[in-house]
């Protein structure tokens, strides 16, 4: 097979990639130099997308319970049930719970399915997770839900916000872009993030403001821009509609920032013409949310920052088909093509889909959807393409429900997820490099994700098995038989949102045959500046919408800190797929809780030790890592690890709140306590096969040729349970309660290596992770826990593709190289995928600011 253009399967910026298939499923990967998104950049995520698309641990057939059925069972099966479901309870008993992950068509068939032949709009996404308050947020100022710019905007621009968003990690090109435009033309880069991440280090002006403070922040600041006189009158004047005294009234709300930081950010604001901001998490997972994205927004509109050359308000997508989601109507509170539910609107979609039964009004959200499962008024759901036992806020409850509810079908590539252990009905997907179709990344860009390989199994694709399902329940208008038919026919459908005076037209492509499909190259909706021609409301007019600041709330004194969450620069959410690259898992292999020096005194917790995050709504185990990085009062966990990767599941800690005009959950402002774990004894085990102990802590991570287990408890241990079978040499100290055991196969491979100490130190994880792939290893040298001949010590891995370790870097700088790019030259460290860049940015300065207090 020669070289395929295709999208990275992860986030939301979008990159083309070219794939190489090789051998079985092997692929080689590469950028795409021709993508628009990335002109060939990747991040670490996209570069080892091939260590992820193995058979390990993929679902390979239907499953009905435990029992492997053929897929005219499990279709017949789902059929039956949702349709008896339907005659007995009502079109509202029936629910979809989908994801921004699906492909447009998949999303347009299960849109059509549910809204317009089932009759129902129990249809939510986890993009209401994700993108809800971005999208009311533009509803309310557009009219209608779109990004405003284009990538290109954030080059040209010469000063760019980031709110609410670890851009390095979480959209590593966009960073790189970021990156270049600050070289080639001094842009300046102000990060608004309680917490100092990486991209917050790297910038010019770290505003480290309050959970929450955002709403505040923004209103202070087009105050200031008012009191300078640098509103844009004119355009306001012309363009926007806003309340009577409106600006009158702005006042400087408290917004808690020092004086100085605010200061300093006024001037930068106030300086640069050419501004965008940049949005994302820490702005939509708020109870806030809406009104978060509209303080941005205002702010932008006032000053006529917006649908010109280097400046617009941009809220950045997180998956990579969020944005294709949006547009075919997945949210419960959408139609599709951006219609709502007006009768002009609801008649326009009838007649379009020929459809017998389409929804009356908008369905349940998300949050609220597992309410309803929970309660028994919805008895069928069918998850597809997300995780919702893990990411949905109050996960505890969430799989209360699943366990409850009469009907749970789920549509997963992998066989075993949280989720899917809930499952009655398992559906085997094609996942990314099998699958055929289109996704459409934040800045409105749609490409083909291409097949480069034969589904794994039986699996099939999504779009497939819901036509399948509705010709079952004797639905026409599902004869689909290639992605490329759904797409023209969703294409045509676009119309209807031109008829209702909307932005989104794809109907260049509505007669488009599948080898126009095929052939398709990336290409945009609605242009650089779709808003430049005016807003979508009626009167072509944006609203500026007045927000206040939250209330603070009480401090509830069981639970006096705030929880924040989020994400690390090598996983993908759940760690479905990420967490099968041992490349990816070597950024971080644990989940760590994150405490100021402060609160780590206040609570005794001890840098490495451990201690559990308790909230109203329940308890988890991490490894604590004190950071001044951290605001003091203020605690930070990842939401990746699961059930099936150790004791660190956040999910279950978030509360259940959303903002009430999204119902976007506010997963980054929990009320939390923290208390030190102490067990007798703590270490780790690499196995061939994952192992999971049930002790006080552990958390599992990738390694090559198998799986490294951190654990830690008390008692006696039964290392005959997690240890396999085979030859085992031991060697045990009893005065510091250590014990190492070595175990080889028949064969004499390494099988397993376990360290156990009650207060000793315990050997290098990386080199005994080495030995596991080397034949060569030495038990003798596996027991001492170290090699006899010391090999010259790296540091910590830095560079994955190029392998340099942190050592190189810094004797690198010690020996004169200053720059990122002469570090780079010399050691090859951040050349090629350069998520790394920001690390090797801040060992730079660490060790210039080291010489200069030496000297
Ligand atoms: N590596 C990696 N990349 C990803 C993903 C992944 O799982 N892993 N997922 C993708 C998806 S779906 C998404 S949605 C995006 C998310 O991308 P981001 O939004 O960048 O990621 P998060 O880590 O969730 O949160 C961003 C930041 O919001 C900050 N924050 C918390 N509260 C507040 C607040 O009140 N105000 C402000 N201003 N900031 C606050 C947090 O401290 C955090 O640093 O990433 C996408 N890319
Ligand atoms: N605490 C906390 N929780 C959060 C967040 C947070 O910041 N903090 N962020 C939220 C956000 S922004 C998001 S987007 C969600 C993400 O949360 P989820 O969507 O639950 O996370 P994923 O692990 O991406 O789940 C995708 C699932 O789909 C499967 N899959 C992959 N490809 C396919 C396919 O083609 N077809 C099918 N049928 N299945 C497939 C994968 O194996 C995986 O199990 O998490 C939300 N939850
Ligand atoms: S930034 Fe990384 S994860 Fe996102 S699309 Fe590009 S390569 Fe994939
Ligand atoms: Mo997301």
């Amino acid at each position: 097979m020669s070289a395929v253009r295709t999208t990275c399967a992860y986030c939301g910026v979008g990159c083309g990639i070219v794939a190489q298939p090789g051998e079985g499923r092997a692929l080689t990967i590469k950028g795409d130099k021709e993508h628009p998104a990335n002109f060939g950049r990747l991040c670490s995520k996209g570069t080892w997308l091939g260590e992820t698309v193995g058979l390990e641990g993929r679902l390979l057939h239907p499953m009905i319970g435990e029992r492997r059925a053929g897929w005219d069972e499990a279709l017949d099966l789902v059929a039956k049930r949702m349709g008896d479901c339907i005659a007995q309870h009502g079109p509202e008993s029936v629910a979809f719970y989908v994801s921004g992950q699906l492909l447009t068509e998949d999303y347009y068939i299960a849109n059509k399915l549910l809204k317009g032949f089932v009759g129902t709009a129990n249809i939510d996404t986890n993009s209401r997770l994700c993108m809800a308050s971005a999208v009311a947020a533009h509803n309310r100022a557009f009219g209608e839900d779109v990004v405003p710019g284009t990538y290109e905007d954030l080059e040209a621009a010469d000063l760019i916000l980031l709110v609410g968003s670890n851009t390095a990690w979480c959209h590593p090109v966009i960073w790189q872009r970021i990156e270049a435009a600050r070289e080639a033309h001094g842009a300046k880069l102000v990060v608004i993030d309680p917490r100092r991440t990486e991209t917050a280090e790297r910038a010019d002006l770290h505003v480290p403001v309050a959970p929450d403070g955002d709403i505040a922040l923004f209103n202070a600041l087009l105050a200031e821009m008012r009191d300078r006189g640098l509103l844009d009158l004119g355009f306001m004047d012309a363009h926007c509609e806003l309340p009577v005294d409106f600006l009158a009234d702005l006042s400087a709300q408290d917004h808690g920032v020092d004086p100085d930081v605010f200061a300093r950010l006024a001037e930068l604001v106030a300086a640069n013409r050419r501004m965008v901001t940049l949005f994302s998490q820490g702005a939509n997972q708020s109870v806030c949310g809406t009104d978060k994205g509209n303080a941005v927004i205002n702010l932008h509109l006032a000053t006529g920052r917006i649908n010109r050359t280097g400046a617009g308000p941009f809220s950045m997508t997180g998956q990579p088909n969020a944005m294709g989601g949006r547009e075919v109507g997945g949210l419960a509170n959408m139609l599709a093509c951006h219609l709502g539910f007006s009768d002009e609107e609801r008649a326009s979609v009838t007649r379009f889909w020929n459809a017998p039964a389409l929804c009356a009004e908008p369905g349940l959200k998300a949050v609220d959807m597992f309410r309803a499962v929970h309660d028994g008024r919805i008895r069928f759901i069918w998850v597809m393409g997300t995780n919702p036992a893990v990411s949905m806020p109050d996960a505890g409850f969430v799989r209360e429900a699943l366990d409850r509810c009469e009907t749970v079908v789920v549509s997963e590539v992998i066989a075993e997820t949280d989720t899917a252990k809930l499952a009655d009905i398992r559906l085997p997907a094609m996942g990314w490099g099998e699958k055929d179709g289109t996704v459409t990344n934040s800045e409105r860009m749609i490409s083909r994700q291409r097949t480069l390989m034969s589904p794994a199994g039986e699996a099939r694709a999504d779009w497939r098995i819901m036509c399948d399902v509705a010709r079952r329940l004797g639905y026409g208008g599902f004869d689909f038989d290639h992605p490329g038919m759904i797409f023209a026919e969703y294409a045509a459908m676009t119309q209807l949102s031109v008829d209702h005076g909307k932005m989104l037209d794809l109907t260049a492509w509505a007669c488009c045959s599948i080898e126009d499909y095929d052939a398709m190259t990336p290409f945009r909706w609605g242009g650089e500046h779709p808003l430049q021609g005016g807003f979508s409301h009626a009167d072509g007019k944006a609203r500026i919408v007045a927000v206040d600041a939250p209330k603070a709330a009480a401090v509830d004194p069981d639970f006096p800190l705030r929880l924040n969450t989020g994400r690390y620069r090598d996983q993908w959410h759940t760690m479905t797929r990420t967490g099968l690259s041992a490349k990816l898992s070597i950024h971080r292999r644990e989940p760590l809780v994150e405490v100021h020096p402060a609160d780590a005194d206040r609570f005794g917790l001890s840098d490495g030790g451990f201690a559990q995050v308790g909230t109203r709504w329940g308890a988890s185990v991490y490894r604590v890592a004190v950071s001044d990085g951290q605001r003091s009062g203020e605690i930070f966990v990842p939401m990746h690890w699961t059930d099936l990767t150790g004791k660190g599941r956040t999910g279950k800690l978030v509360h259940p709140a959303t903002d009430p005009v999204s119902g976007q959950p506010g997963f980054k402002n929990v009320s939390a306590t923290i208390a030190p774990v102490e067990p007798e004894w703590r270490g780790f085990l690499i196995a061939r096969d994952a192992v999971r102990p049930e002790t006080a802590y552990w958390a599992m991570a990738r390694v090559e040729g198998g799986w490294l287990t951190e654990m830690a408890g008390d008692g006696a241990i039964d290392v005959d349970a997690i240890l396999p079978e085979g030859e085992r040499c031991e060697a045990s100290d009893k005065a510091r309660g250590m014990t190492r055991i070595v175990v080889r196969a028949d064969n004499g491979e390494l099988a397993a290596v376990l360290y156990l100490t009650r207060s000793g130190k315990l050997p290098e994880r990386d080199w005994v992770a080495k030995q596991f792939t080397d034949e060569q290893a030495s038990s003798l040298e596996l027991l001492a826990g170290r090699p006899a001949q010391p090999a010259e010590d790296r540091g910590p891995l830095v560079c994955l593709c190029l392998d340099v370790g942190e050592k190189d870097i810094r004797e690198a700088v010690r020996g004169g190289c200053c720059k990122l790019g002469e570090v780079s030259d010399q050691t090859g460290a951040g050349s090629n995928c350069g998520s790394c860049r920001p690390l090797i940015a801040k060992l730079i300065e660490e060790e210039t600011a080291a010489a200069k207090i030496d000297a």
